[in-house]
């Protein structure tokens, strides 16, 4: 049903992208440019998928060929607040784009969250959602179907150690926004780049990791 659903916006003008895994909250592509969640409610728990800390393969289709994607995550009560989960990530070529295992947030276990991918193209910035709840534990072994596309390749925009994110903690105080920035906790991307969060599989050849690259556009 999936693969129907992207074959259909395939043949329209105004393709963007499709969350596959974790499933979305849901996919409209006409409204996708509706923060946070594509034009759905960021609070829907309809599918919600467990998120080990130690990492969540996010598979999207792309149609586009050069995109900058960011991974954030917000507490179900704190829905103005997403944090990064990974630093900017640039993507060229088209098709399958996965990153096998994007950590989650170490103090945010067991409550209620959302993930929220977001492609910025061309034709500018667009969001899917995925109810999730963190969980501890080691990284979630991705589906076969976590691949990426002949040609497609990806790297980090900023560098990983100047990207790691502060995060709120689940019950802030009322005097200040008080922000945990728990340094043991938070995620923090490998400064070996983006290879960590991509299967293997298909694109050793293909893919070009280069750390804080610069100049990524779509000029
Ligand atoms: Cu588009």
């Amino acid at each position: 049903m999936k693969s129907y659903t992207f074959l259909a916006i395939l043949s329209t003008a105004s393709a963007h992208f499709v969350l596959e895994t974790p499933p979305s909250i849901g996919f409209n592509d006409v409204k996708e440019a509706e923060a946070p969640c594509g034009g759905f409610d960021v609070k829907n728990r309809d599918k919600v998928t467990e998120w080990p800390v130690g990492g969540y393969p996010v598979y999207v289709q792309s149609t586009h060929t050069r995109a900058k994607w960011t991974y954030k995550a917000a507490l179900l009560n704190s829905t103005s607040s997403f944090v990064d989960l990974i630093p900017q990530v640039g993507q060229e070529g088209l098709g399958d784009f996965c990153l096998t295992s994007i950590p989650g947030v170490a103090e945010w276990v067991g409550l209620d969250a959302v993930v929220q991918v977001a492609q910025e193209a061309h034709d500018g910035k667009l969001y899917q959602c995925a109810a999730v709840k963190f969980t501890s534990g080691n990284a979630f072994t991705p589906e076969s179907s976590c691949k990426n596309g002949t040609g497609l390749s990806a790297s980090f925009i900023a560098s990983p150690t100047s990207a790691t994110p502060t995060v709120p903690t689940s019950s802030p105080t009322s005097s200040t926004s008080s922000t945990a920035s728990g340094s043991a906790a938070s995620p923090s991307p490998s400064s070996e780049g983006v290879a960590m969060y991509w299967n293997p599989v298909g694109i050793a050849a293909a893919v070009a990791v280069v750390v804080g690259a610069s100049g990524f556009g779509f000029t």
